[in-house]
């Protein structure tokens, strides 16, 4: 049985690939949930799990970390982690590859904080280019694998690693092209996607740090959080 160990719905877009991923394809899992901060002894992000982070799985005895490698993990285990088209496999790896490595700009100026509204100061060039990328990539997906998702039919692992920044952009009303706006809503609009934003609003945690990140981006409009 698989337990996933991952932190603040609101705050933890690493977290959410793997455990929307695995909600959406159905492979069942225990979920334990570590907010960031103090926590008892023996109970912080840094004790519980090998690389001191989360996401990690534990598949019994096994301790599988860093979201990719959770990803690869249940691929090899269950069909449709990943398109079972070669072609379109690659593109999804690549693509899959370059969120994990990149978009540090987005990133760091845009942290994920679902339940927020905010305006941001102003779009950093490096922003600006990093959205810009990510329309580019979307819209080759949908057109290349024929959509609704970027590997096609089916919510792959590919859409995993996009889905923060699906809240990204509604957190910050981030200016992408028409279809990648479109393609962002429809993540959003999935089942899975639905709870972990339900439960994220519903959290009373709140973490220092992540939250002036946010307060450093821009002006907060809204909160909609417990
Ligand atoms: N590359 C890692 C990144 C994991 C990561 O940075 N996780 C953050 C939370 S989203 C973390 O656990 N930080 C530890 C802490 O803040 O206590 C992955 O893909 O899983």
């Amino acid at each position: 049985m698989y337990t996933l160990y991952i932190a603040n719905k609101n705050y933890s877009s690493w977290s959410l690939r793997p455990w929307v991923l695995m909600r959406t394809q159905g492979i069942p899992f225990t979920e334990k949930l570590i907010p960031f901060g103090p926590q008892p002894a023996g109970q912080s992000i840094a004790e519980l799990t090998p690389s001191g982070k989360v996401p990690c799985l534990k598949d019994d005895a096994l301790w599988v970390w860093d979201s990719l490698a959770i990803v690869e993990y249940l691929a090899e285990r269950h069909p449709g982690v990943w398109s079972a088209d070669a072609s379109a496999r690659a593109w999804s790896r690549s693509a899959a590859a370059e969120m994990h490595a990149s978009f540090g700009a987005l990133r760091t100026h845009c942290g994920m904080s679902c339940g927020q509204r905010v305006m941001l100061q102003a779009v950093p060039a490096a922003v600006g280019a990093d959205l810009a990328r990510l329309s580019t990539l979307w819209e080759q997906g949908l057109v290349r694998q024929g959509g609704p998702f970027l590997a096609g039919r089916a919510f792959t692992a590919v859409d995993a690693f996009f889905a923060p920044v699906a809240f990204r952009i509604q957190t910050y009303g981030l200016k992408l092209s028409q279809n990648a706006l479109d393609y962002a809503a429809r993540l959003r609009a999935l089942p899975a996607m639905q709870q972990w934003y339900e439960e994220a609003l519903a959290e009373v945690w709140r973490d220092p740090e992540h939250e002036s990140q946010v307060r450093a981006s821009g002006r907060v409009l809204e909160d909609l959080r417990a």
